[in-house]
């Protein structure tokens, strides 16, 4: 039986309520979620509410529910802690259960699979969740990270904690030259397919077999051998800096640098890629037909 996962962000901690440890080891499962060691989240089902009444005794603490109390003396259950900390319910808090929520605390050691299962079947548990664990400040490790304040001043770290974007989020970027094989670059350059046609997965300005440039427009979008965008200025699919230009590179960079790799800089964006596009210059043709 798959646990449903849930995170609890503890926001109010009072000084006369004894929490469970939130300081035990986080693990980290096959799918890649973390969760706090050895607790579990039950949520009860509505025709619980007011009848449990909860007790410690022989180490063991209790639901007064005997169903549930079973299995807590089964797994010793050490804590239980309602996630619910105001003495009135709201509406809105009832509804959606709040008040039903409680978290069980056991052996740090004890794996939280078969714990889960156990009470997940039981008539009296709506369901049952890992002690979600949320990361929300994540820093990468490109050594000039800590110059880059603009980084500092949205919050990126934070927002990483969250999301960090995905490769199949493209961004398209108009200036000036972009250096197409700076290693803090190339690896997050997005590429169109249809024209890679040696099919390595990366830009080769030589020409076919060594390389992408056949002079053909395999993606029929108007634009041969765009593998990787296109220079509007000079018209081909190569889109270098000219000479010193250097404002295309660094923008691209600010937006898509290959992030957490221990090179360079970090990227705003994490794991996005980004491409000067074909796509925009068309955009603009539709829109002026
Ligand atoms: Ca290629
Ligand atoms: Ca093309
Ligand atoms: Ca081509
Ligand atoms: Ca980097």
């Amino acid at each position: 039986m798959k646990l449903k996962p849930i995170v609890i962000i503890a926001l109010i901690i009072t000084a006369t309520f004894a929490w469970p440890d939130l300081n035990r080891p986080v693990v980290r499962s096959t799918d890649g979620e973390e969760h706090i060691a050895g607790q579990l989240i039950l949520k009860l089902r509505p025709e619980l509410r007011g009848r449990v009444n909860i007790t410690t005794g022989d180490g063991i603490a209790l639901f007064g529910i005997p169903n549930l109390d079973a299995l807590n003396r089964k797994w010793r259950v050490n804590e239980i802690a309602p996630l619910w900390r105001r003495p009135e319910v709201g509406p809105v808090a009832r509804k959606y259960g709040c008040d039903l929520q409680y978290l069980i605390q056991f052996d740090v050691d004890q794996d939280i699979t078969p714990v889960g299962i156990d009470y997940a079947g039981l008539p009296e548990v709506e369901y049952v969740s890992p002690n979600g664990y949320m990361r929300f400040d994540e820093e990468p490790n490109d050594p000039s990270y800590t110059r880059q304040w603009h980084l500092v001043n949205i919050g990126a770290a934070r927002a990483w904690g969250v999301a960090k974007g995905h490769p199949r989020v493209v961004n398209c970027v108009l200036d000036d030259g972009l250096d197409l094989f700076h290693p803090d670059i190339e690896p997050n350059l997005w590429i169109n397919t249809p024209e890679d046609v040696n099919g390595n997965g990366r830009f080769d300005t030589l020409p076919y077999p060594d390389g992408d440039i056949d002079g053909i427009d395999q993606d029929i979008n108007g634009y041969a051998d765009d593998v990787v965008g296109w220079d509007f200025v000079y018209g081909d699919p190569i889109p270098m800096p000219e000479g010193t230009d250097t404002h295309g590179t660094h923008c691209w960079g600010i937006i898509n640098a290959v992030t957490n790799n221990g090179i360079g800089v970090a990227g705003t964006t994490w794991n996005s890629s980004a491409a000067r596009r074909p796509a925009c210059g068309e955009k603009r043709r539709r829109a002026r037909a």
